[in-house]
């Protein structure tokens, strides 16, 4: 009897040991990113499963942590000269023209899924992609990273790996509404165009950026600021005459940037096969809302 009573606070202890263990464990599974290669660990956002798990990211965090970092970045930045502003002020006549222009032009674009394996000039490739740097960025950290793969190889694996994702989205992590949803875009996890298209661009967005004495630096803004550049850069493709579609390949961000050899802080956001459309390729044939449902004056 005496013993049991010396032991109880002992087992009690030991209890408690246990159960703090396998709660902290349980968090463990929760919270882990899935590693290169494998699909199990893989959990959704909340309620909203399009949200990739890749993508959180620990601005808010990085920001607090890393103050004294940007102390030395406000510093450095408070020297920038300030230049007199050169922009082009047009006719009223000629602005209206203008904006229909490029209103026409851009209303012409539309998401396609057949692309033709014809080659297209490197430079054009390269000035639509300089075009998409000229995004504005949170405290001007440019943020972005515009991986071009024209490698046939490695074209083929960034296939193999989206595929064999997508092939799990359909059919079990998107869920019923949202593949019904998709049914009218006849979309599915085959993905010729990764093969096809000349040009496979894979916008990264960095999370945090290195400074020269190796302190991480903010990325203010960074999903908004490459969200924008992305916006450009469809833009700068509509206007050479280009196609693309624009893929959020859900779940293969850490593989890709793996294979690709990107670093830590960057994170895939988009993968635009870029190419001339097949000369057989199709559309759905989708309305855009008019004016009076998109815009409010007041
Ligand atoms: N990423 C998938 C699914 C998909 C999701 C949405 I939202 C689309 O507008 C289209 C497709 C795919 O690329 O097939």
């Amino acid at each position: 009897m005496a013993l049991l009573s010396v032991l109880t606070p002992v087992l009690a202890v030991l209890l408690c040991l246990v159960i703090g263990f396998m709660l902290v464990k349980s968090r463990e599974t929760e919270t882990t990113p899935t590693s290169p290669g494998k699909t199990k660990g893989w959990s959704t956002v909340g309620s909203r499963p399009w949200v990739d798990q890749d993508l959180q990211d620990d601005t808010e965090a990085t920001a607090r942590e890393e103050e004294d970092a940007d102390c030395v970045d406000s510093f450095q930045e408070e020297d920038l000269p300030h230049v007199p502003l050169s922009s082009p002020r047009y006719p009223e006549e000629m602005m209206l023209e203008r904006s229909k222009d490029l209103y026409t032009l851009l209303n012409q674009r539309r998401s396609v899924r057949f692309i033709s394996p014809e080659p297209v000039p490197r430079e054009v490739i390269d000035n639509v992609i300089r075009t998409a740097g000229t995004a504005p960025s949170g405290a001007h950290t440019e943020p972005w990273t515009f991986v071009v793969v024209s490698d046939p190889e490695t074209k083929h694996q960034i296939r193999q790996i989206v595929e064999k994702e997508e092939e799990v989205n359909y059919r079990q992590r998107m869920g019923d509404k949202w593949v019904n949803d998709l049914a009218k875009l006849r979309t599915n996890w085959m993905k010729e165009y990764l093969d096809v298209a000349p040009y496979l661009v894979l916008i990264f967005k960095q999370t945090y950026g290195i400074l020269p004495n190796g302190k991480k630096k903010t990325h203010y803004y960074n999903e908004i600021s490459v969200s924008i550049s992305c916006g450009i850069l469809l833009a700068a493709l509509q206007n050479v005459g280009l196609v693309t579609v624009t893929s959020t390949p859900l779940n293969c961000g850490p593989q890709l940037r793996f294979l690709l050899k990107r670093p830590a802080n960057e994170k895939l956001l988009l993968l635009l096969p870029v190419g001339y459309p097949a000369s057989d390729a199709t559309v759905p044939d989708l309305k855009r809302k008019p004016l009076h449902d998109i815009m409010v004056h007041i």
